[in-house]
């Protein structure tokens, strides 16, 4: 039976190595302009729609019942796949590549931007939506719409309680701000030196690391009321560009 080599045009040998049914993405649902609310579900459905194969997605509000109680989650027709990074893999190891002809040292680089994207970006993004009072209440009243108004604020204050002592835990919320915000500052130089050397991370199409790196950019663009952080990226020509180029490129539903 022929060969996946997924994705637009790196390869013209368009054939899958299994037959699929449908592989169903468990993501939080749309929201802010974006496929969805959470960047890692925005980075798994790019991963699926370059590689291919056919997918759908069903939409959830609670992740607590989802093998790491998280989304995504990826519904194949053996089992249940959490984390968008074992999404990724599975997608490998039926024939889609999403990083061809890169050296070992773009490779590393490619990890390197990755894990900055997902472990650091990410944990601001968390802290511009949950941690801001002035952002708070919008991000409440969309992410708990589906929690009875008289439970809204006890079970969304609670959430936001556990998380915040997460992130005091880990480090980042005993930043100020502006510590903070130069922190940041420093992962956004380091991505734009590689944009400006190309129009993808990588080089001229979109790698895995632009995955990460996209939808995290586009996700802190997105956060529905402006912070100093989101304003950073909105303002920004060359990021906002390269989230337009990406979002064409990978064309998601
Ligand atoms: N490492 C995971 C991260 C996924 C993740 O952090 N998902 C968040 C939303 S952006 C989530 O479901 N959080 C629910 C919770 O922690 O209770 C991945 O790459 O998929």
């Amino acid at each position: 039976m022929p060969e996946t080599v997924i994705s637009l045009g790196y390869s013209q040998d368009n054939i899958h190595p299994k037959e699929h049914h449908m592989l169903l993405l468990y993501t939080y649902p749309r929201g802010f302009g974006q496929f969805s609310l959470s960047p890692f579900c925005v980075k798994a459905a790019a991963f699926l729609q370059l590689s291919g194969l056919n997918w759908s997605r069903r939409d959830f509000d609670d992740p607590r019942k989802m093998p790491q109680a998280k989304l995504p989650v990826l519904h194949t027709d053996e089992r249940l796949i959490p984390d968008s990074n074992n999404i990724r893999r599975y997608l490998e190891n039926e024939g889609a590549i999403f990083d061809p002809d890169l050296s070992d040292m773009q490779r590393a680089q490619s990890h390197a931007l990755t894990r900055m994207a997902e472990e650091h970006l990410y944990f601001n993004l968390v802290l511009d939506r949950w941690g801001n009072d002035a952002v708070w209440p919008t991000i409440r009243d969309r992410y708990f719409a589906n929690v009875p108004a008289l439970l809204r604020r006890p079970v969304a204050n609670g959430l936001r309680r556990k998380l915040m002592q997460g992130l005091a835990t880990h480090g980042i919320a005993r930043f100020s701000d502006k510590d903070r915000l130069a922190r940041v500052e420093q992962d956004l130089q380091a991505i734009q030196s590689c944009l400006w050397q190309s129009p993808f991370l990588m080089g001229n199409r979109p790698t895995s690391a632009d995955l990460s790196v996209g939808p995290m950019l586009a996700a802190i663009r997105s956060t529905p009321v402006q912070t100093p952080l989101s304003r950073r990226v909105a303002a920004d020509a060359q990021l906002s560009d390269y989230i337009a180029r990406l979002e064409d490129t990978v064309q998601l539903p």
